[in-house]
């Protein structure tokens, strides 16, 4: 209780934080976007990473209020570092599959699209894998709504739940996400070049573009390059900064 007390007030009081992890296009190495990663600060508890609180406030009905805030912080947030800047970055969030389930899903993304005046064609919402897991009707209605207003729908965290390839046939998504266990598990010699190859061979057949997380290492980064991998993310990079040094990256980089 006394978490949930502590995550509520942080909410409230805008003590909640987002960074921002870059996004590189592999055609150009030119950052194209970013994605938008809470952070929870408490001055008893220290820093509580969302790995912990996310399920939690999945379980207390935190995380639909988490997530509107998550998204109008992060869309008004691009919306002026475009404005800023002249740059037409495109901003990811991250979504619970229990908030995007509610009815009121896509009228409150309007509104937040109305409210921040960022171009729809310039966010991009994140589902997990298990999201598609008991999925209904309604949510490949909410999908196709979402898609039809110009945003981007990524599979995120895709091959470590249990991804049935029907599912992907089933789900209208934009991207998808490699999780960075398959990353990692790049290595000459390797099954791993063998997994990865598939995968984004895969991605390309369906139409859809793809992603790789958590690319650490310049051998990762070339086996993606050479398999015609589109984007990628990862320490190697940029870990995922606050606004002001992701400010000063797209400063550096213009
Ligand atoms: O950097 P990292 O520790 O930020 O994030 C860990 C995990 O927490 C991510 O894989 C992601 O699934 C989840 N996460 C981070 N930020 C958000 C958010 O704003 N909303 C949701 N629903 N999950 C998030
Ligand atoms: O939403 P998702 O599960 O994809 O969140 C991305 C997570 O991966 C975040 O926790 C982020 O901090 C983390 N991350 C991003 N880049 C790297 C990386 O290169 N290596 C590792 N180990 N983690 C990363
Ligand atoms: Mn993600
Ligand atoms: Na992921």
């Amino acid at each position: 209780l006394l978490l949930e007390t502590k995550l509520h007030q942080a909410l409230k009081q805008d003590r909640l934080e987002l960074h921002y992890q870059p996004k590189i296009d592999l055609k150009t190495d030119t950052v194209i976007g970013m994605e938008a990663l809470l952070r929870w600060y408490d001055p008893e508890l220290g820093h509580i990473p969302p790995d912990r609180f996310i399920p939690f406030a999945e379980e207390c009905g935190l995380i639909n209020d988490i997530g509107v805030w998550v998204l109008h912080k992060a869309c008004a947030q691009a919306r002026f570092w475009n404005e800023a800047h002249n740059l037409t970055l495109r901003v990811a969030v991250n979504i619970s599959p229990i908030h995007i389930s509610t009815s009121s899903f896509v009228d409150m993304v309007c509104e937040v699209i109305a409210e921040t005046g960022i171009d729809p064609h310039l966010l991009e919402i994140e589902i997990t894998e298990m999201s598609m897991l008991d999925y209904t009707e309604d949510l490949i209605d909410t999908i196709k709504q979402l898609r039809a207003l110009g945003i981007t729908i990524s599979l995120d965290d895709f091959g470590t739940g249990y991804s049935s390839l029907n599912y992907l046939k089933k789900f209208p998504v934009d991207v998808l996400k490699i999780d960075r266990a398959f990353v990692r598990d790049i290595v000459p010699e390797k099954s791993g070049i063998a997994m990865i190859s598939a995968m984004i061979s895969l991605a390309h057949a369906l139409n859809l573009q793809v992603v790789a997380e958590g690319v650490e290492e310049e051998a990762e980064l070339n086996v993606l390059r050479e398999h015609g991998c589109e984007y990628v993310q990862g320490y190697y990079f940029s870990k995922p900064l606050s606004v002001d040094d992701f400010t000063d990256l797209i400063v550096n980089s213009v």
